[in-house]
């Protein structure tokens, strides 16, 4: 039988072998990003049956692997106990929502977050502020329950909502950050800054010919009934 660890203390280098008490810690943020992808999955389902347009590209969901959690919580200088983690470390559960547009973003974000077993612990809105360096992104920590055996236990995940054009460009940051080990020339992050304000003009654009294009097919409907 694996033996009681004293929280993820005794862990450092010895990740691979996972006692049965990281397994249950871990297993419950497992069951919240189910929860949260359900909650997800049914509203892609609702306005792509109900209102003809499909508000999520993808999904994607990741847990912090043990060695990510403990190296967290020694910069946060967080001890290494169960609970002090549960407490401070509200990112071991991520779901990260890819929408069409920014309005389906906001959209998505709201029908969610107004869920009445959804608490909203904290929102950070990077869309209408983009960090410095051009990043933007929807971003919430949100409590949701699992349900187990012994009762309801909530727990954290930190969800993002983004668009593809901001996908993108997330996701090419993130490698050149690391490829430069996060040392970036100069002449790069102006780069980056000006390919995150095109991305942002993209959405925009995309967005206002959506909306042309469903304004002509309704004409086109309504041209036919009448
Ligand atoms: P991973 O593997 O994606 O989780 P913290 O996460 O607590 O250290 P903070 O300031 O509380 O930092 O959170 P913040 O700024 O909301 O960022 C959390 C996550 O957002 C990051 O997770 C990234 O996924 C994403 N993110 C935030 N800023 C940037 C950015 O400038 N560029 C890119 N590409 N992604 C960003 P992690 O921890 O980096 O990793």
């Amino acid at each position: 039988m694996d033996e009681p660890t004293d929280g993820l203390a005794n862990l450092e280098g010895l990740s691979h072998i996972f006692p049965r008490e990281l397994r249950r810690f871990l297993m419950v943020y497992g069951f919240a990003i189910e929860e949260v992808t359900t909650k997800i999955e049914i509203l892609r389902s609702e306005y792509t049956h109900l209102h003809d347009h499909n508000p999520i590209e993808h999904v994607s969901t990741r847990l912090k692997e043990p060695q990510g959690i403990i190296d967290k919580a020694r910069r946060q200088g967080t001890g290494l106990g169960y609970e002090e983690i549960r407490a401070n470390i509200r990112d071991i559960a991520g779901v990260r929502v890819t929408c069409s547009f920014v309005s389906d973003v906001y959209t998505i974000f709201d029908a969610f977050c107004d869920q009445a077993d959804i608490r909203v612990i904290e929102v950070e809105d990077y869309i209408a502020e983009p960090k410095p360096n051009g990043y933007q992104s929807l971003h919430a920590i949100i409590e949701v329950p699992v349900f187990l055996s012994g009762g309801a236990e909530p727990v954290c995940v930190e969800m993002q909502f983004r668009t593809v054009a901001m996908d993108f460009w997330a996701s090419l940051e993130h490698k050149i950050y690391y490829k430069y080990d996060r040392q970036v020339p100069d002449r790069l992050l102006r780069e980056l800054r000006e390919a995150a304000d095109t991305a942002a003009a993209l959405d925009q654009r995309m967005e206002r010919l959506h909306r042309e294009v469903t304004a002509l097919a309704a004409e086109a409907v309504e041209e036919q009934l009448g």
